[in-house]
């Protein structure tokens, strides 16, 4: 049976991918090149570091090790603005009554995100109260796909990782849940998100009723 429900941040509950993409335009922009949304695909669920490469590579730049820091450190700080502006009508539809349904029945509610402004976002958007536990950026060492961030919400919230369900946007993100031993739940599009147990195109979808049938094949 489920025991606990872990959740990706950007794309799941809120949508904070058009904050990153506005801020790694401005830096595109600066750097001379351009940077669209659908470049911006590429970055979702990938870490601040990697999304930087990605973003070079787009524009054909090379920057040293010092550079790099510098660029992403700036984009941060233009991201961090917009986050600083977000408030809880930000949070997806069907979240919270979804979050909501799983506390009344005890089950336990975990983050499990690759970013490290993750805490902060939870904050501005008022739903960090309703986590059990956070694993965010700042906590591991191998992103995803690498199973870690689920695994050690899984141990933090003390369930083994058959007894949880990960809800992901990311291919990456489906893979890792699938790595740690757990079921998921798909968030977007069925062909991008072959390795979910089921695929829904939003949160807005999400019963409990359904979870609980995907926790009965195990
Ligand atoms: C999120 C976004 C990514 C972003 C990453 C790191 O991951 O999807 O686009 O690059 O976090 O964010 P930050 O720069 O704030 O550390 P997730 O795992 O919540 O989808
Ligand atoms: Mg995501």
């Amino acid at each position: 049976d489920i025991k606990a429900c872990l959740f990706d941040l950007d794309g799941v509950l809120v949508d904070t991918a058009k904050y990153h993409y506005l801020a790694w335009k401005r830096l595109a922009n600066e750097m001379g090149f351009d940077f669209t949304e659908q470049d911006n695909e590429r970055l979702k669920g990938v870490s601040r570091v990697r999304s930087l490469e990605i973003l070079l590579e787009i524009g054909g730049k090379e920057l040293t090790d010092k550079e790099k820091e510098l660029a992403a450190y700036r984009k941060n700080e233009w991201y961090v603005e917009y986050v600083d502006a977000m408030g809880a009508d930000e949070v997806l539809d069907g979240v919270i009554p979804f979050l909501e349904e799983l506390k009344s029945k005890n089950i336990l509610i975990g983050l499990g995100s690759a970013s490290k402004n993750a805490q902060k976002i939870l904050e501005k958007v008022k739903i960090d109260r309703i986590f059990d536990v956070v694993i965010d950026g700042n906590m591991v060492s191998k992103a995803k796909p690498d199973p870690e961030v689920f695994l050690n919400g899984a141990i933090a919230l003390g369930v083994e990782p058959q007894n949880c369900v990960v809800f992901e946007d990311a291919e990456a993100g489906v893979e890792a849940a699938r790595r740690a031993g757990m079921r998921s739940v798909g968030i977007g599009e069925p062909e991008t998100l072959r390795l979910a147990d089921i695929v829904l195109p939003s949160m807005a979808k999400v019963s409990l009723d359904m979870l609980v049938d995907i926790g009965q094949e195990a």
